[in-house]
């Protein structure tokens, strides 16, 4: 494994709701121009773009990472990129290409290029219904009903065989459903908690895909920048677990969620029409542990429903009041 210090960090998905706000963050630690933001489709921020490079990379092609990594002398990977659960339900030919073969070429140039550390999201679809739904543990029953459960039940095993094959110091957290206000999220089972808070303040009314007593893991964008640095920052030998460690912030079913905006824009009304990604909502679990992760590594998140509620409603009638999407 090896002993240098990140410097030069190339963040792939860095378009997507995690890698924008994550790019930028670490952008502020690192210093802008080094910190790559590499993107396929999705069209970069201004924020994003004026921050520091940007390359437009396909992560299933090896040689377009190779080529930044070599441009820019990489030394860390945050691997983003991926199809989420219910894109990945509607073309899982494409959740399997992108989900490993991505992440198979990321790992491979992290061992040819002897780079220092790579991070790798997984997730709480990893967990099925065999799996104990409260406080699921961090060991346990691992059958997933996604394909996207399978590519990252498939990518821990991955991550974990690369660690102990060739000591490439990879780590990774199983993030639950993330909530943010800078970009909204692209194609999971839980974007309902991220669409709600935009349908509310634009148009005081919301169509939930979900019913309104689904209740699901969930932890506000800080935290998750937080979980994933503290990870990367910590020193090797605190981390115990090479497949992914739990994390969350809090749980919460979409009627708390509505109650809770409600305190702030009291005309908000919320109607319930489940669909397709119900089946996938109720095959994950109700409420996770994490105490290995704060353990090892000091994981402790800093919002709850109450706090987040506050924040999110905050930001985004900030930004629209100027005019912004
Ligand atoms: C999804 N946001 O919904 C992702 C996440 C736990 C959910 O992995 O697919």
């Amino acid at each position: 494994m090896s002993t240098k210090t990140m410097k030069r960090i190339l963040v792939t998905g860095a378009t997507g709701q995690i890698g924008s706000e994550l790019t930028i963050e670490l952008r502020k630690r690192y210093g802008g121009d080094n910190v790559v933001a590499a993107g396929h489709k999705r069209k970069p921020s201004e924020k994003l773009f004026s921050s520091g490079p940007f390359e437009y990379v396909n992560v299933t092609q090896k040689d377009e990472i190779e080529k930044v990594v070599k441009k820019y002398d990489i030394d860390t990977i945050y691997h983003l990129a991926a199809v989420l659960s219910a894109v990945g339900e509607q073309n899982h030919q494409l959740a399997w290409n992108v989900n490993m073969g991505g992440l198979y070429n990321a790992l491979e140039i992290a061992r040819e290029h002897e780079l220092v550390r790579v991070f790798w999201p997984s997730s709480i679809a990893v967990f099925g219904p065999e799996t104990p739904r409260v406080n699921t543990p961090q060991d346990t029953v691992l059958i997933p009903t996604t394909m996207y459960g399978v590519t990252k039940v498939a990518g821990e095993l991955l991550c974990n065989y690369y660690f102990l094959r060739f000591g490439l110091d990879v780590r990774s957290v199983r993030y639950p459903g993330i909530i943010s206000s800078e970009t909204p999220p692209g194609g999971g089972t839980t974007d309902y908690a991220v669409e709600i808070f935009y349908e509310a303040i634009k148009n005081k009314r919301y169509t939930c895909f979900v019913r309104e007593d689904t209740v699901l893991p969930m932890m506000y964008m800080p935290d998750c920048i937080k979980a994933d640095i503290d990870l990367m920052e910590a020193g090797p030998s605190r981390i115990k677990c090479r497949t992914s460690y739990n994390v969350t912030g809090m749980s919460f079913s979409a009627g708390e969620l509505a109650a809770e905006i409600k305190k702030y824009i009291p005309e908000f009304e919320c109607e319930y029409k489940p669909d397709f990604r119900q089946k996938i909502a109720d095959s994950w679990p109700l409420s996770i542990d994490d105490s290995v992760a704060r353990e090892e590594w000091g994981w402790k998140p800093t919002y709850d429903l109450a706090a987040m509620t506050k924040d999110m409603i905050e930001k985004l009638s900030k930004r629209f009041a100027k005019g912004k999407p």
